[in-house]
């Protein structure tokens, strides 16, 4: 196996045995396979419609479902890869039938094998490496890790009824565009047009979202417990949550969520139900503690699984793209109803979630409601009250190194206001940075996908204040990254104009030194160093 697209890959630069994040190397394998058969099919989809021929809403679905699979911590389940291989080529080998011209097929189009031992023999020559050139492989891999994290995005807005067509075909026809001969050139402009798809599928998502649920309003979340049994709720995806509250309405279990699922606390048609109850633990790589004392089971919907340990593992129930061997997966396919009663009857018979924490914090801080209060902001900006902004939106993660998020938050002046979402935000959301004239000085967007929130903000702030440019504004960005969604938002930062990111804890190790070059000279992309540095660097 080769697979460095997250950012706790073995020494910064691969993992070869098994993944860091507990990837067997058959399942690395499988995934790589899976990716090779979508881009395959994503060459039949691209010329069908060149033909002017219709592709489906299920193919697209099951393009983006495929991708989202494959992202770092979502599904470590063998059996779940071999059969979306045979479907990818089902699929396939019913649109190739409708295709007219079958000259110059890609090797990926040809290629259909069913017979397992076949199957693996190819995954170990279609990996990452098979593309020899350094910056040529990194440019792929930029492209497609980017990619990934857009059909997160776009899977989410599917569940609730929502679809952006052209993202679909952008999505399938940069898919394909990895297997061309493509020039270095051509492939950094691939890589901007996939930023500028992931603005247009981040917008989507919020629009999903809020039409959905409301608009994210300011929340206190308990962070303390109740004293009925509950469930635990991880990962993204709200419409699961949506249909969990409603199915454990008056069964005297509560519900609570964990790491990325807290935002969800925040949205007027989630917060109303009495049985949500709060948000249990941190980030998700603190999973193995804190899901042990929840003593209740747990509902992942998306990424961030850690591989259980055995005293819970009969816990843990997967639903969507997660999916982990041994744990019972919850089925469902895009936009049907799923039926929660084993979990419900399961927390029933449990003990109340052991207390780790008590009080509660505050978020709701999207678009919405902070350009609600613009007038205010703006207010306390132009009167020196708050000197800058500071984006540390992102990801958290196990190594010590993430430390440094905390400490540069401590280190921060006090006119400063730090804009989050995704998960980094555990490193300092409980620490009590207190507020600027009633303005938290911890503005919590939502998940990793409501960073598109921040930069509504940014653009609002720049038609406020006349800016021409959104780099005038006293908006500076520290932004950590893990896994593949924070890589679609960081394109998407990119392709808004924004520049001079702060990118750690380290810098991604797909990233070959001459991408780096580029990404360096044209949009001014940093790594972090010491927390007396950056903050000198950046906010004095
Ligand atoms: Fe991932 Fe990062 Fe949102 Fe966290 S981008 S790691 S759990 O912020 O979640 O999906
Ligand atoms: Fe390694 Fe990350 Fe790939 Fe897991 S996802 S195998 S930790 S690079």
């Amino acid at each position: 196996m080769f697979c460095f697209q997250c950012q706790e890959t073995a020494g910064n630069s691969g993992c070869t045995v098994k993944g860091v994040c507990g990837k067997s190397s058959e399942v690395a394998r499988m995934q790589d396979l899976l990716m090779y058969a979508t881009k395959g099919l994503s060459e039949v989809t691209t010329k069908l419609r060149a033909e002017g021929k219709e592709v489906s809403k299920e193919i697209n679905h099951h393009i983006t479902l495929n991708l989202f699979t494959t992202i770092t911590n979502a599904n470590f389940d063998f059996d779940v890869f071999v059969n979306r291989v045979y479907q990818t080529l089902d699929i396939k080998k019913d649109l190739l039938e409708k295709l007219d011209n079958k000259e110059n097929l890609g090797e990926a189009v040809l290629w259909d094998e069913r017979d397992l031992e076949k199957m693996d023999e190819k995954s170990r020559k279609v990996g990452v490496l098979a593309t020899e050139n350094e910056d040529v492989r990194s440019l792929r891999e930029l492209v497609i890790y980017g990619l990934k994290g857009l059909s997160a995005y776009s899977k989410h807005a599917n569940v609730l009824g929502f679809d952006n067509e052209e993202v679909d075909i952008f999505l399938q026809e940069a898919m394909y565009k990895t297997t061309l001969a493509l020039s270095v050139d051509e492939l950094i402009a691939l890589v901007l047009d996939t930023g500028a798809a992931g603005v247009k599928g981040m917008e989507l998502l919020d629009n999903a979202n809020t039409s959905t649920y409301g608009n994210p309003e300011i929340t206190e979340v308990n962070i303390g417990v109740k004293n009925n049994p509950g469930i635990l709720i991880s990962g993204h995806d709200l419409c699961d949550l949506k249909q969990l509250l409603e199915q454990t309405k008056g069964t005297g279990v509560d519900v609570y969520t964990h790491s990325e699922m807290l935002p969800a606390n925040y949205y007027p048609e989630l917060k109303k139900y009495d049985n949500l109850v709060g948000n249990y633990g941190n980030a998700w790589w603190k999973q193995k503690e804190e899901f042990e004392s929840f003593n209740g089971p747990i509902l992942m919907t998306t990424n961030c699984i850690v591989p259980p340990k055995d005293s819970y593992k009969d816990k843990i129930y997967t639903t969507g793209s997660a999916g982990f061997p041994g744990c019972k997966h919850i089925e469902g396919s895009t936009g049907r109803e799923k039926d929660f009663t084993e979990i419900i009857e399961h927390a029933k018979k449990c003990q109340p979630p052991t207390q780790i924490e008590e009080g509660s914090i505050v978020g709701g801080f999207a678009h919405n409601q902070v350009i609600s209060l613009a007038d205010k902001i703006v207010e306390a900006v132009k009167a020196g009250d708050i000197k800058k902004f500071v984006v540390m939106a992102g990801c958290d993660g196990r190594h010590k190194s993430r430390n440094y998020y905390t400490d540069f938050a401590k280190a921060l002046p006090n006119d400063t206001v730090i804009l989050t979402a995704g998960c980094a935000k555990y490193k300092y959301n409980k620490l009590n940075l207190g507020d600027i004239g009633g303005i938290p000085r911890v503005l919590d967007a939502g998940q990793c996908n409501d960073s598109y929130s921040l930069a509504v903000i940014a653009m609002k702030l720049q038609e406020v204040f006349g800016l021409d440019d959104i780099n005038e504004l006293p908006i500076v960005y520290n932004i950590a990254w893990y896994e593949q969604k924070a890589v679609i938002v960081l394109l998407a930062l990119l392709a808004l104009g924004v520049k001079n990111i702060h990118l750690g804890p380290t810098l991604p190790a797909f990233l070959s030194p001459n991408v780096v070059n580029v990404l360096v000279e044209n949009f001014g992309i940093a790594g972090i160093g010491t927390v007396e540095d950056d903050i000198e660097l950046l906010i004095k």
